[in-house]
């Protein structure tokens, strides 16, 4: 249920390994390209794999569930209102498939969720079909790839898998070891899911620390780049790089998971996710200052460029990106000036107008590096430019 980032590949990679799969979707416009063979999302190498797939038959995308072994939920959790999780999508993956479950079934979470979610699903379940009760396998297992390497994650990675008991643990390591390499650790539903918002959390908490270095070095005068690859020769310190804020649909969105069930005892986590937002601010303001100095050194506005709009490097995803903010911002403060927006990995936009990195780098009294995208790591240092390095292309 859900072909989207992940339950696409997962689909492609279990048909791919002998599962036969009817991928569901609400969107027909996502069934009909999968059924034709075509990726609807930017993945490296899986486009062949579909193909291949679709092709044999062991691959096919419908609008509605049918009757299937095992049920898997994988469509988004987004946040509502003041960041409280919205899991309507899960509920209501769940209740679409509800009429189709049979004893023996195995029903599994993978959507990112608040604790309590696959037991609150299981009572949907089990209220509606009583007839189940101690007859279907209901388990969360968290997916943990990574977006770009998710060909290779979805087999090597080692997966949490935490069943309502331990029939339905068993039963969900059976269907995941069809095609995971990596190891299946096992453990309940509500570890499993605590267990997804603590890694995505923690890496958060860490980015949120380098991104306080970076003020702090700021304000001292102090070169962040040099300082944590000093600090990080130490055995026991590996500091993360800051950038212009943290994006992405993951790490930005489910630290509020942990932070909306439990405030009184998630303070680090909040600070962390504060620390991250407000880092993309403080970018703003450098900006801003960087171009009202100009102005009043050079009498007319400056030439800004406004280098990256994706949430991080080499990849087309603006989603929750910080960079793209950060240019929303500075373009809506600064009518009078000349933005350049860059995005080498998106060919055109229908808010922003792009131009080519290196032309808006030679435009550019001003350039603001926002995601360390390789193309701009090509390009030469200039004296003659004010360079705003927020994510450590030259680490000057
Ligand atoms: N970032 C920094 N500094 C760093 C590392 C990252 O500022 O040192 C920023 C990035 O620029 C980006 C954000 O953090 O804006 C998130 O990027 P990411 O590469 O850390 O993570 P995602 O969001 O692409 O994928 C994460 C992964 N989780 C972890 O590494 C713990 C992935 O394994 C998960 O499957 C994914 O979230 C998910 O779907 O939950």
């Amino acid at each position: 249920m859900g072909l989207g980032y992940i339950g696409l590949p997962t689909a492609i990679i279990a048909a791919k390994h002998g599962v036969k799969v009817v991928g569901v979707d609400i969107n027909p416009e996502v069934v009909r390209l999968t059924n034709e063979g075509k990726l609807h999302i930017v993945e490296p190498g899986l486009q062949d794999l579909l193909v291949n797939v679709v092709e044999n038959g062991s691959l096919r995308a419908s609008t509605q569930p049918e009757d299937a072994d095992a049920f898997f939920i994988v469509v988004p959790t987004p946040f509502k209102g003041d960041h409280e999780p919205d899991v309507s999508y899960v509920e209501n993956a769940t209740r679409m498939v509800l009429p189709y479950l049979k004893p023996g079934n195995l029903f599994v979470i993978e959507s990112t969720s608040p604790v309590g979610t696959t037991e609150a699903m299981a009572q949907i379940i089990l209220a509606e079909r009583p007839e189940l009760v101690g007859k279907i396998h209901i388990a969360y297992c968290p997916e943990r790839v990574l977006p770009g390497n998710v060909i290779y994650e979805l087999v090597h990675n080692d997966r949490v898998i935490g069943g309502l008991d331990e029939a339905s643990t068993d039963a969900a390591i059976a269907f995941y070891s069809q095609f995971v390499e990596g190891k299946l650790h096992r453990t309940n539903s509500r570890t499993a899911e605590l267990c997804k918002l603590t890694e995505n959390s923690s890496r958060d908490v860490q980015i949120a620390f380098a991104n306080e270095l970076s003020m702090v070095c700021d304000q001292a005068g102090i070169n962040v780049w040099e300082l944590i690859n000093l600090a990080n020769k130490h055995p026991r310190v590996n500091i993360l790089q800051p950038g212009c804020g943290v994006g992405g649909h993951c790490i930005a969105v489910d630290p509020y998971f942990i932070t909306a069930a439990f405030p009184k005892q998630s303070r680090i986590i909040a600070q962390a996710r504060a620390t991250n937002n407000y880092k993309a601010s403080w970018c703003v303001e450098k900006i801003k200052n960087a171009m009202l100095r100009f102005e009043l050194n050079h009498k007319r506005p400056p030439v800004v460029a406004m280098m990256g709009l994706a949430f991080k490097p080499n990849i087309d995803d603006l989603r929750e990106s910080p960079a793209k903010r950060i240019t929303t911002a500075v373009m809506q403060s600064c009518n009078n000036a000349n933005i350049l927006v860059v995005e080498p990995n998106i060919k055109e936009h229908k808010v922003f107008k792009l131009t080519p990195y290196d032309e808006a780098y030679e435009k550019a009294d001003i350039v603001a590096l926002l995601t360390a995208h390789n193309e701009f790591k090509t390009l030469p240092w200039r004296d003659d430019k004010v360079i705003l390095d927020f994510c450590g292309i030259f680490k000057k």
